[in-house]
């Protein structure tokens, strides 16, 4: 191991390396305290050159390497075992915008680059790139295409997949696949990009990504609605969709629980409610030439008895309060304490049932189980969260956590659904794909790992 440490460090160079204990910590450690790895050596390649020489030399020596972006997963992809024996490989100095087209629509950039960076480079330009999470800060658009992230407008642009042009990859053995062109149409053989987004660092290190722009949607209108109860959001979306085909781009259902959560632990965040309401929904949409249209729309939604009471952001600094609050939700039950996380998606004609059936089987499975249940209810995926009764030891949270996870997740395969709608796979929901992906999917996604990584090395313990 010894020497193969050795000449990683060479082939970056002293920048290119950490190997401290203090400042392994942030990297090695799942942002929710779940996990805590080990790892001998933090490798920062700053050029696709050098993570291919990275890769080759961890091939040689048989060595488990994991890519890490900006470390925001959910579900623990992207930190080492406990082994110590795993090279965490950092794309953070590959941070470059290699070239921006806005006659093409395209922007190519390093992997490394953090997403809002990019967001950044594209407004500059006049275009727009739509991905929005609220990681965005520090995700990086390797980790992004790498779980095949989702977000708040997924429901106007697609996830991370519909946003890539071209890849570039290194491959297990250190070759470089150079597939970055900017293209809107190529038919030439098998889609190979595809292979690679949401594949999790299991197939490949992606090192550079050709991408998606959009023109700049113009005025947009956000506001915070309250609603009566969680299933009349499908029939808002249905409505404000009529009103505004393809042009709502957030719609995001809340509960008020976890709206208390924000206002709980995030200091001045502050509902612009009076009332207390028992749903909410946050949307933002396209309006062209002002809010007055989602106004007409929204008085009528009252009048149908959908909507209960609406606020409509009147200038950019209420925008950011009603965006603040969706932002820091993660943040409020992280430090609430230990959840069970699913992120489930299931056909949007199907959640007003799973939505009131999850609700029953809660009841039934664990009456003191707390619900906290928010996200993209307009891309039909919940983060159907909950908490469980602080007073449990970790040993009854396992085994209760296996059994009320099992059925939720039994209850979306049979809506149709999935049990990862936008985190991926990762480490913590492993064997779940076995479960619910057995059969012939299932030996694929093997074959395909077992092709393009015969001896294992990449991302090792994650996914499959
Ligand atoms: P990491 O966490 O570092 O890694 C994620 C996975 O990708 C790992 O398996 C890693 O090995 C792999 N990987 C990273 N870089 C590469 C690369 N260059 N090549 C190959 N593999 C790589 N997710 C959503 O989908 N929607 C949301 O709305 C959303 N909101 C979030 C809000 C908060 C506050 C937080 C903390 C997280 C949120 N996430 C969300 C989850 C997370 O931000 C996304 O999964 C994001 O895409 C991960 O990017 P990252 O750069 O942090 O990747
Ligand atoms: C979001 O939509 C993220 O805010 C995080 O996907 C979800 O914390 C979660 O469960
Ligand atoms: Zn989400």
């Amino acid at each position: 191991m010894n020497q193969l440490l050795e000449q990683l460090k060479a082939i970056v160079g002293p920048k290119g390396w950490i190997s401290d204990s203090d400042a392994l910590e942030p990297h090695v450690n799942e942002w929710r305290g779940q996990f805590i790895g080990r790892t001998p050596l933090m490798i920062m390649p700053a050029s696709t050159s050098e993570v291919s020489q990275v890769v080759a030399a961890c091939a040689e020596a048989s060595t488990g390497i994991v890519p890490q972006g900006g470390n925001t997963s959910m579900c623990a992809g992207g930190i080492p075992d406990e082994s110590g024996t795993q090279i965490l490989l950092s794309l953070a100095r590959m941070n470059r915008i290699r070239a921006i087209d806005a006659d093409n629509f395209s922007i190519e950039v390093d992997a490394g680059c953090i997403l809002q960076t990019i967001q950044e480079a594209a407004h500059d330009a006049g275009c727009c790139f739509p991905l929005s999470l609220g990681a965005e800060g520090s995700c990086q658009i390797g980790g992004n295409i790498a779980t095949d992230a989702g977000g708040l407008n997924v429901i106007r642009y697609g996830t991370a997949r519909a946003l890539v042009l071209g890849l570039e990859v290194v491959l297990a053995d250190g070759t470089v696949l150079n597939s970055l062109r900017s293209l809107r149409k190529d038919t030439a053989g098998y889609d190979l990009k595809q292979l690679f987004i949401g594949s999790e660092g299991t197939l490949g290190i992606i090192t550079g990504a050709a991408l998606r722009l959009f023109p700049d949607p113009g005025q947009l209108t956000t506001a915070l609605v309250a609603i009566p109860s969680s299933g009349t959001s499908v029939s808002l979306l249905g409505k404000l969709q009529q009103h505004f085909p393809e042009r709502v781009q957030t719609f995001e259902l809340v509960s008020d629980y976890v709206f208390g959560l924000v206002d709980r632990y995030i200091p001045d965040a502050g509902l612009p409610f009076d009332g207390d309401y028992p749903w909410y929904v946050l949307l933002e949409a396209a309006t062209g030439d002002g809010p007055g249209h989602l106004e007409e729309a929204l008085m009528e939604a009252v009048e149908e008895g959908m909507v209960l009471d609406a606020v409509i952001a009147k200038n950019s600094a209420e925008v950011d309060r009603l965006w603040r609050l969706r932002h820091s939700i993660s943040e409020a039950e992280r430090q609430a304490g230990k959840a069970l996380k699913h992120d489930i998606s299931v056909p949007v004609s199907r959640m007003q049932e799973f939505l009131s059936r999850g609700d029953e089987l809660l009841e039934e499975l664990r009456p003191d189980a707390t619900l906290v249940a928010f996200g993209h209810v307009g891309d039909g995926n919940l983060h159907y969260n909950v908490s469980l009764p602080h007073s449990i030891d970790s040993e009854e949270f396992a085994s209760e956590g296996k059994r009320i996870t099992g059925a939720i997740y039994d209850l979306v395969a049979e809506l149709g659904g999935s049990f990862s709608a936008e985190h991926g796979v990762g480490r913590l929901k492993r064997p779940y794909l076995a479960e619910y992906r057995a059969g012939p999917e299932y030996e694929l996604m093997r074959k395909l790992k077992n092709t393009l990584d015969p001896a294992s090395i990449l991302n090792p313990g994650k996914v499959i």
